[in-house]
């Protein structure tokens, strides 16, 4: 019997820059092949409605966790896969996004022609970030990678999957995206713009678990810890432990929609313990994301030494 992921695959076809993309993670694998090397999914996935999209379901993920994290990554010394949702933030152009850029820089005028300096407040800071990722790009430890759909996410991933298999217990899989629950399979999507004239019926598909075969099948060796949001706070823990004990990965990291940017639990077979920011934290600028990462990165150590065990 053909499974429900299996299903997805065949029913919706592979993004047309598929070959491109798994040409560059041969690639950097290779060069990374003696490195610990983490895979971070960040940003939501869309699901469109129609195959020429004119609109589609999304969702609220800026890419913050993935984002951050990633330099995080890159800190403690491992090569970062980003696949990301594209137009969310991305590992150190994120210090820059918005209007906040713009009130970085002044304008001086010299001889009646303007140029643009860095306003000097900013300069360290500026300073940091670029000395930084001008020696990522130099060492080629950061490829990044984009998807919008739901399926070309899927794709991606699978395909990072297989390129990191070889790695076994030196690769992480950090999945922090936000991935669509529901779908309108591809035979079922209406081609053209759906008209206004009346109301629509959409019926939405469950996104098959995609956990399953990425653990049990694509890098059964490697140490993979997902994410979980909840809006419900009396659901988090058993829903983490539930995906756990279904998965058998190493750990889920539970967040709250509201609170996820100063809490969250890290949830592992044995136990469970929080990792939170204190208010003076949240008011020096800390990020969450770091402590997170230097949790797993320890955590991924130990498991590297016991030859990548769940026990
Ligand atoms: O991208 P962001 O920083 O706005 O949000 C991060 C997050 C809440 C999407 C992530 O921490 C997460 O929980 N991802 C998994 C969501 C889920 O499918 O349950």
């Amino acid at each position: 019997m053909v499974s429900n992921w299996e299903d997805f695959y065949a029913k919706n076809p592979r993004p047309a820059d598929l070959e491109q993309s798994e040409s560059l993670l041969k690639d950097f694998i290779r060069r990374h092949d003696d490195r610990k090397v983490v895979l971070v999914t960040s940003g939501g996935t869309t699901v469109p409605l129609e195959h020429n999209t004119v609109r589609f379901v999304d969702n609220f993920s800026a890419g913050t966790r993935g984002s951050v994290s990633a330099e995080y990554f890159l800190d403690h010394g491992y090569a970062v896969i980003f696949l990301h949702r594209l137009k969310t933030l991305e590992p150190f152009s994120r210090h820059f996004a918005g209007h906040s850029f713009l009130n970085m820089l002044d304008l001086k005028t010299e001889n009646g022609k303007p140029s643009v300096i860095v306003s000097p407040e900013y300069t360290e800071q500026i300073s940091q970030v670029l000395c930084k990722y001008k020696e990522i790009l130099k060492q080629g430890k950061l490829l990044q990678l984009n998807f919008t759909t739901l399926a070309e996410y899927l794709w991606l991933l699978r395909s990072t999957c297989k390129a990191l298999a070889p790695l076994k217990s030196r690769a992480i899989l950090y999945l922090a995206a936000a991935v669509s629950d529901f779908y309108i399979p591809s035979n079922e999507m209406s081609v053209h713009k759906i008209s206004s004239s009346g109301p629509p019926t959409i019926a939405l598909h469950l996104v098959p678990k995609i956990l399953e075969p990425l653990v049990s099948l694509w890098v059964p060796e490697a140490f993979v810890v997902s994410f979980k949001l909840e809006t419900d706070e009396n659901l988090l823990i058993s829903k983490a432990r539930d995906a756990l004990n279904k998965y058998k990965h190493y750990l889920v990291v539970a967040n709250m929609l509201h609170t996820r940017k100063e809490h969250v639990v890290i949830v592992s077979r044995d136990d469970n313990y929080p990792i939170s920011l204190s208010k003076s934290q949240i008011a020096a600028g800390e990020e969450i994301e770091q402590q997170i990462v230097a949790d797993l990165v320890k955590k991924h150590d130990a498991f590297i030494g016991s030859a990548g065990k769940v026990t």
